[in-house]
């Protein structure tokens, strides 16, 4: 690990031309180093308060002007004293800047999420929370953007904390009867409701994992169905432009195309495939099996039949668009009549008729009841430790009416232990590195 006494230094920005460019300092040498480059600086600055200043070179020659900000340890994102330098946001100025910062060996580069890293080890955030600075920066969709911002400000860590203190003080409660009998005695009275209590409250948590996902990596949804359904035709009006090749001739769509929607502001990925039928052509052949391997991946297929098509027959294609969610719908609803029996939504790509209604229909099938807003950010990482914390109480749960209750203070452990993973209590130094390595370099 590196040592928390360097000084570490890196841009802030993007190495793109911009308006303004920032290079940010954190650790003992921070105020020296930033001193150098901003020599009008006073021996002692006054804390978080903007000076206009010149930067030069080792040689004094000017460089940019700029605004020089310090921040006094323990008051900082890193809990170390910090600089941050806004220059013009010329890349190769500012990397002027950052070789002058490194000059004179009182600072070394930043690793990827090394402030943050840092932040999270001064304790001035919960892993949780330095996650969700990852997920803000990595952003792309406008649900995918409120969720982080309510993860930074805590809301995953309190749900975190709901489970994690109780849980350490029926733990305690446990370890207090099983080592003074005496003293303790009738804590561990209601153990077996506490620990039920705790499980539900750690499977809501897990439930969400699902939407989680959703909102960070969007969801994905296939068209799929008979050549000639209408399919392309429709995916050109989901996606609001002419994307995919639309014509009468049978098996015109090979390659599955994709296209990102945000609906709702939820980042939706479409995507329109092949058509299939019973005798394709070669290369038709191979965007058929590239369809199945797609349907096995997305989150919801919509099966497109041609008008008319018997329910026998669209029970027939649902067989073929496989295990995931399928949501299946009349194309073509402008020439087609109603179709007997179960009715299916009947949507015109052409034109654009049922479109509106189908969108909402997506939606709620993927996200269920309301829209996409603030959920709980709960990522792969957390689902994982909070579905072991989870078995853990369940074993504890009906240890608490079978067996020991050394064994039902076992299972709490273990409980505490994967919580603890998650909020980064008892998280191992591997799993600090693994999760800060997706940051970029300046976070
Ligand atoms: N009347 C009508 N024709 C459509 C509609 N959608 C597609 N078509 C026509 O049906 C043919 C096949 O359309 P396409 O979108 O390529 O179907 P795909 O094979 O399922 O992708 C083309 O000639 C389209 O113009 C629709 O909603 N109404
Ligand atoms: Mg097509």
């Amino acid at each position: 690990m590196t040592s928390a006494t360097s000084t570490i230094v890196a841009l802030a920005t993007a190495p793109t031309a911009g308006a303004v460019g920032i290079l940010r300092l954190s650790g003992p040498a921070a105020l020296e180093v930033g001193r150098r480059l901003a020599p009008s600086i006073p021996v002692e600055p006054t804390p978080r308060h903007a000076y206009l200043a010149g930067f030069v070179d080792a040689q004094g020659r000017a460089l940019d002007e700029g605004l020089f900000l310090y921040f006094r340890a323990p008051s900082s994102f890193t809990g170390e004293d910090v600089v941050e330098l806004q220059a013009h946001g010329s890349p190769r100025l500012l990397q002027l800047l950052l070789a002058r910062a490194l000059e004179d060996g009182l600072a070394r580069p930043a690793a990827p999420g090394e402030f943050t890293r840092r932040a999270f080890l001064n304790g001035r955030i919960d892993l949780t929370r330095a996650e969700a600075v990852a997920d803000l920066v990595a952003a792309d969709s406008e649900s995918a953007v409120r969720a982080a911002a309510a993860g930074l400000s805590g809301a995953l860590t309190e749900r975190v904390r709901a489970l994690e203190e109780p849980l350490r003080s029926l733990h305690a409660d446990l370890e207090g009867v099983l080592n003074f009998p005496d003293e303790a005695e009738g804590a561990d009275e209601d153990s077996e409701a506490r620990v039920q209590v705790l499980r539900a409250r750690a499977e809501v948590l897990l439930s969400e994992a699902g939407q989680g996902r959703l909102v960070r990596r969007g969801a994905r949804v296939a068209l799929f169905g008979p050549v000639n359904a209408g399919k392309s035709t429709l995916f050109n009006r989901l996606v609001g432009e002419v994307r995919a090749l639309v014509d009468d001739e049978p098996g015109t769509t090979r390659d599955a195309l994709e296209a990102r929607v945000e609906w709702n502001g939820l980042g939706v990925t479409l995507f329109d495939t092949a058509g299939l039928r019973e005798t394709p052509g070669r290369v038709e052949a191979l965007g058929i099996a590239r369809t199945r391997e797609l349907l096995a991946g997305v989150d919801l297929t919509v099966l497109v039949l041609p008008p008319g098509t018997s329910e026998s027959d669209a029970e027939r294609w649902r067989a073929e668009a496989g295990a995931t969610d399928v949501l299946v719908i009349d194309g073509k609803c402008d020439v087609g009549s109603e179709t007997l029996g179960a009715p299916r939504p009947r949507v015109s790509g052409l034109t654009g008729e049922g479109v509106d209604a189908l969108r909402e229909s997506l939606l709620s099938r993927l996200w269920g009841g309301g829209t996409p807003s603030a959920v709980a950010l709960v990522s792969e990482r957390h689902a994982d430790a909070l579905r072991r914390a989870a078995e853990a109480l369940a074993r504890a749960e009906s240890a608490s009416r079978l067996s020991t209750l050394e064994v039902v203070s076992g299972e709490l452990a273990l409980a505490l232990e994967a919580l603890g993973e998650l909020s980064g209590t008892s998280a191992s130094e591997a799993l600090i590195d693994a999760i800060f390595q997706r940051f970029c370099i300046g976070k």
